[in-house]
């Protein structure tokens, strides 16, 4: 499943530092020639990729990322001091593109790899730079130039390898916001989760997988009900899905079969895609009634189903085990 994660961004490098005007006085030396400095060097907005990131999240409450104006120039042929560079962190991955012509003005593919987005201004010349032998005594100086201005479009694109199907309110936001640090809207009502909701989770190796929240599957959904197509569009690309059922509903085992049904109307291989089977709210039911559940769904569908709470975190260690194994990186 591929998201399009997006930000737009002006970026501003540091206006250059004035040069200045000023003359030498020291004691004993008459007429002490100009002596005034350059200002110094506006910083530059740098782009760099980090691999510990995953998403564009950072860069959309913000709009101008300007880096630091140069200082300027002193007396006594002292230059300001340049501004400082801005490094804006993106995910690996992201692709930066002119707002206004949507042409691409770099990748950022490798850790660490880094764009210049905006050169600051140069620092003015001060009034030293302009000593001859025509004019001992010159009283120009220059203003620093400002820096580079521009808008960008930075995309990122997300490839969802698990996506947490079932119906709703079974518990698939709290599930990925127990696992991740993703904070969809949890509430008791259904179709709380309108678009997917994307959530990184930490493999033991250290990667990160992007798990993905579908919204609530419906009877239906096949044919177009509730948000129908759509989010079966986006189970398609996922590698393996986690079925949520809810412990506290009526029949937990006939939702099982809702949402099968449904797959395999929609086709597109979907009920072929590899499964894990996870009964939410565990808390709530007895040990007796878990054995009996745990022992129908054995014997009608063949399949193991994990015991969870996702309000509490009961279960999810040998959820995501099970999750890991089945994509084919065994845990230790
Ligand atoms: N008791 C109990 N309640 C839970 C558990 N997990 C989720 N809930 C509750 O179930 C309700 C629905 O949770 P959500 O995470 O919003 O469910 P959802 O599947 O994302 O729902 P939709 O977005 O509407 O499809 C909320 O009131 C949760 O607090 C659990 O493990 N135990
Ligand atoms: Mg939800």
């Amino acid at each position: 499943m591929h998201f399009i994660d997006q930000a737009r961004i002006t970026v501003r490098g540091g206006a250059g530092g004035d040069g200045i005007v000023a003359f030498r006085r020291e004691k004993y030396v008459p007429a002490g020639g100009p002596s005034g400095g350059d200002g110094g060097q506006g910083g530059q907005v740098v782009f760099e990729a980090d691999s510990n990131l995953q998403t564009l999240l950072d860069l959309k409450y913000k709009r101008l990322f300007a880096a630091e104006d140069g200082r300027r120039g002193g007396p006594n042929r002292c230059k300001g001091s340049s501004g400082k560079d801005l490094i804006i962190k993106v995910p690996c991955g992201t692709e930066v593109r002119h707002l206004s012509t949507g042409v691409i003005f770099g990748d950022l593919i490798e850790n660490s790899q880094q764009l210049v987005a905006a050169y600051g201004g140069k620092g003015g010349f001060g009034n030293a730079r302009y000593l001859s032998n025509s004019n001992r005594a010159p009283e120009k100086c220059t203003e620093g130039n400002l820096g580079e201005e521009w808008e960008f479009q930075l995309e990122l694109k997300l490839i969802a390898e698990v996506g947490i199907i079932g119906l709703p309110n079974s518990g698939k936001s709290t599930l990925i916001a127990f696992l991740s640090s993703a904070r969809p809207k949890i509430a008791d009502y259904p179709f709380t989760t309108l678009v997917p909701n994307l959530g990184v989770v930490r493999r033991p190796s250290g990667d990160g997988t992007v798990f993905a929240d579908i919204p609530g599957l419906i009877s239906g959904a096949a044919n177009g009900a509730g948000l129908g197509h759509d989010f079966l569009r986006h189970i398609e690309r996922t590698k393996l899905l986690i079925h949520l059922l809810d412990a506290g509903s009526e029949n937990p085992f006939q939702d099982l079969l809702v949402v099968e049904k449904e797959l395999r109307e929609y086709g597109h291989g979907l009920i072929d895609r590899p499964r894990i089977l996870a009964l939410n709210k565990i808390e709530l039911l007895s040990d007796q009634d878990s054995l009996e559940l745990i022992k129908l769904f054995k014997d009608v569908t063949q399949k193991d189903i994990h015991l969870v709470s996702a309000v509490m975190g009961t279960g999810l260690d040998h959820l995501l085990e099970k999750v890991w194994n089945e994509l084919g990186n065994k845990c230790e």
